[in-house]
């Protein structure tokens, strides 16, 4: 990397000497400044790394009016111009990094990628595979494929029988994509970052996961959302999820048509079970509506009301996959999350909806040791009895073990936060699992000191559209204050955004287990007539 230094030195100031020469001074020193990066840029395809397969490298810069603007939590903010690498880690994980050409901010980040991943995203907005949004705050980013190509994040085809990929997937791509980027960051710069950040939602929070237990000391901070923490479990509830919904003649027996009308009743009963009636189920597990309240009296399957058949199905979905099954009693749909039902539970036609998708590809293709492929469906995973089947893979996917104490050793700092109304990667899964860390690490006050889990109500699976409550927040800030500054995160200001009036609705999403409290005074539309508060 000195060599390289040096090259850009020499380069810069050849172009300086031209300019002198020809007598030109205005803007000559930035033309010579931007042909010394996008050279240095170029030159990464030198670069000698090991298990890797030859770097392309090329230096991105934008005309100002074909500048792309990205939205981030604060708005939307120009990209600036980068030195855009991709490659591949043998066998084929494949990844893009970009490095700003002008005002690096000197740190790294590595952005998990969601369900099965399979596609290199670097600018797919919305999702967290994305790496723009960190482009922008000056960071050095890399997000990756994961190890294989995929159609899409729920294809789940190039796992089948294919253990190479598969362990990829579960775990090699966090050190061995971090540690080439981390090699070419040093080798564009001259220098090695200063700070090392990871963030991923859903899949991409499984990987966070392991990162802090497997690999402590790459990251010093990282961000988990709505993790997929085990692969197993997610598949037994999967099973269980479409086994209720599926009728004999294979059709779905509770679809799109009756969503709303649950949801909205689930609201009318549970909203003002936090106390305050806003439109939001701030504690799902607060809820105690019944289904059989909207049961037709009549026996009839008029559209407003639910038949038998359908209560039984929703009843199955909110009571969850029974503990006699193996799995954790947490993992149930939770009452308020309805509005996230078309996308996940209750697709319209021609969708296929996530949970059937997802459930599909990891039974078919995932989580058995010998995987029983096309002609399986997760109607066919035996639940009355403990499906040991499916344990062998889980020790390579799950990213459950509370003990953190190798990376609260390296002084990192993790950041939990979780979607209240996510009906795919569930809270309860997500609770259960920071108080086992909670516990496994000798309680509250000491898990405070570098894992914080943030709670949001409302708020589906990741970045899930639609918003019904504050859910647009800035974690990266947060996480860089707490590493950097050493200023833990207890209160987050979270805003619902809408696309005509701006900011609808401002809260706080407090460290858990506080939560937001009104103070009884003041606009429930703002933050500020909100405190976190530990009492019920
Ligand atoms: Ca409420």
């Amino acid at each position: 990397m000195k060599q390289l230094g040096i090259k850009r030195l020499r380069y810069s100031m050849s172009i300086a000497l031209a300019c002198c020469i020809a007598g030109i001074s205005v803007g000559c020193s930035e033309a010579a400044s931007d042909d010394q990066s996008s050279a240095a840029c170029a030159a990464l395809q030198d670069l000698s790394l090991s298990n890797t397969s030859p770097l392309s490298a090329s230096a991105m810069r934008f005309r100002e009016n074909e500048r792309p603007a990205i939205d981030t939590a604060g708005g939307k903010v120009d990209m600036p111009d980068y030195c855009r690498v991709q490659g591949a880690v043998r066998p084929q994980i494949n990844f893009e990094i970009r490095l700003p050409l002008d005002d690096w901010n000197g740190k790294f980040y590595m952005a998990g990628c969601g369900g099965f991943c399979g596609r290199v995203m670097a600018d797919k907005e919305g999702y967290s595979n994305a790496i723009n949004v960190a482009v922008v705050r000056g960071y050095a980013a890399v997000t990756t494929d994961a190890g294989h190509w995929g159609t899409h994040a729920a294809d789940g085809v190039w796992a089948y029988n294919n253990r190479s990929a598969e362990l990829d997937y579960s775990y090699r791509v966090i050190p061995e994509v971090s540690r080439v980027a981390k090699a070419i960051v040093r080798g564009f710069y001259g220098r090695p970052e200063q700070y090392s950040y990871f963030s991923g939602c859903s899949n991409g929070g499984r990987m966070g996961a392991m990162a802090i237990q497997r690999y402590p000391d790459l990251f010093d901070g990282v961000l988990i959302g709505s993790p997929a923490l085990d692969w197993r479990t997610l598949s037994m509830f999967s099973s269980w999820l479409v086994k209720a919904n599926t009728g004999e003649d294979g059709k779905l027996m509770f679809d799109h048509r009756k969503t709303a009308l649950l949801g909205d009743a689930v609201m009318a009963h549970c909203d003002i079970k936090d106390g305050l009636k806003d439109g939001q189920i701030d504690d799902p597990r607060k809820c105690d509506f019944e289904p059989e309240t909207l049961q037709c009296p009549d026996g009839s399957g008029d559209t407003d009301c639910l038949t038998a058949t359908e209560v039984d199905v929703v009843n199955k979905w909110y009571g969850g996959l029974p503990n006699t099954y193996g799995a954790d009693w947490s993992y149930k749909v939770p009452f308020g999350s309805e509005t996230y039902w078309p996308a996940w539970l209750t697709p319209p036609p021609g969708h296929p909806g996530g949970i059937y998708l997802f459930g599909d590809g990891l039974h078919k293709y995932l989580v058995y040791e010998k995987d029983p492929g096309p002609d399986y469906s997760p109607v066919d995973l035996n639940l009355d009895r403990y499906p040991a089947q499916l344990d062998y893979m889980r020790q390579f996917y799950r990213a459950d073990n509370p003990d953190l104490s190798s990376f609260r050793a390296s002084d990192g700092k993790v950041i939990f936060y979780q979607g209240l109304a996510d009906p795919a990667a569930i809270p309860g899964a997500t609770i259960g699992y920071y108080e086992d860390v909670r516990e496994e690490m000798g309680g509250q006050a000491e898990t405070d000191k570098f894992a914080r889990l943030f709670l949001i109500p409302g708020a589906g699976h990741c970045w899930e559209p639609p918003e019904v409550s504050p859910n647009t927040f800035d974690p990266i800030a947060e996480l860089e204050n707490w590493v950097e500054h050493g200023i833990a995160p207890e209160r987050i200001e979270a805003v619902r955004n809408n696309p005509t009036t701006g900011t609808a609705r401002s809260r706080p999403l407090c460290a858990y287990p506080a939560i937001a409290k009104y103070k009884g005074e003041g606009s429930i539309e703002e933050s500020s007539s909100f405190e976190c508060s530990l009492s019920e």
